[in-house]
């Protein structure tokens, strides 16, 4: 498990595990005036959603999709997107999405987020890319500063997820999620058809309010292909190849 620092106060330090397991425990360490110290341990396992790939926690604690798109509107299952899962818990920010996968094709799942108002990535279709090389493009009512870049394999496996940061005109590559720095952590369950992932709150999302997209493409430069929420740009067959750049603009508001 990893341990992320988590929040300091005054003569306090807080710890926390990543909650890949669906538990969580803190440790808290005092200071007192004498200068001797006192540690705490606590455990939950209450109410806790688990980052394994299976989405009945999500009906069991009867969370609806933030976010939806119809199922099967995409010819091509292994780009088809359906239903957007999300909730605060505590310090993290949990996600759980519909990700089919029916053909050897692998995939790239990406989340655009915009979390600061008059800065951000919009880009010229056809001529500038995402964080991840993508052939997508937004406006500029919700233009991302960060992007979630998950690669899934034709197995089934995840062999990165990635954090990138708009900045000053340009993308950056931040780190992989699973990074101890970030204390993140993803699944993906190719039986149930379902990733999911947390991260802590602070990262990237911080700001009091922000906006997401998540879109499926190509591993390699490709527009869109799905999204949810809908957004009329994406397609309903494959299509690779910058002359199909799409511009997305259906990014919704995520409550804090
Ligand atoms: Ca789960
Ligand atoms: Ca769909």
């Amino acid at each position: 498990m990893n341990v992320v620092y988590s929040g300091y106060h005054p003569g306090t330090y807080d710890f926390e595990g990543t909650p890949k397991l669906g538990s969580r425990w803190t440790m808290f360490r005092s200071v007192g005036q004498d200068g001797r110290e006192g540690w705490l341990y606590m455990l939950s396992n209450l109410g806790v959603l688990a980052v394994d790939g299976d989405p009945s926690d999500w009906r069991r604690e009867n969370i609806k999709p933030l976010a939806k798109d119809p199922r099967f509107d995409m010819s091509e299952g292994s780009f088809d997107l359906s239903r957007l899962y999300y909730k605060r818990v505590g310090r993290f920010a949990y996600f759980g999405f519909d990700a089919r996968i029916e053909t050897p094709l692998p995939a790239h799942y990406c989340l655009a987020i915009d979390a600061f108002p008059d800065v951000g990535y919009t880009g010229i279709p056809g001529f500038t890319q995402d964080a991840a090389g993508n052939w997508v493009t937004f406006t500029s009512d919700h233009a991302p500063d960060y992007e979630m870049v998950f690669r899934r394999n034709s197995t089934g496996a995840i062999p990165y997820g990635n954090l990138h940061v708009w900045y000053h005109g340009g993308w950056y590559y931040w780190g992989n999620l699973e990074d101890v720095d970030f204390g993140a952590t993803y699944t993906y369950d190719p039986k149930n058809h379902f990733f999911e992932f947390a991260i802590p709150i602070r990262y990237p999302i911080r700001s009091s309010r922000w906006h997401t997209i998540l879109y499926s493409a190509m591993i390699y430069n490709s527009p869109a292909q799905d999204s949810t929420p809908s957004d009329p740009e994406t397609y309903q067959e494959p299509h690779y190849g910058r002359r199909y750049a799409n511009t997305l603009t259906e990014l919704i508001e995520v409550p804090k």
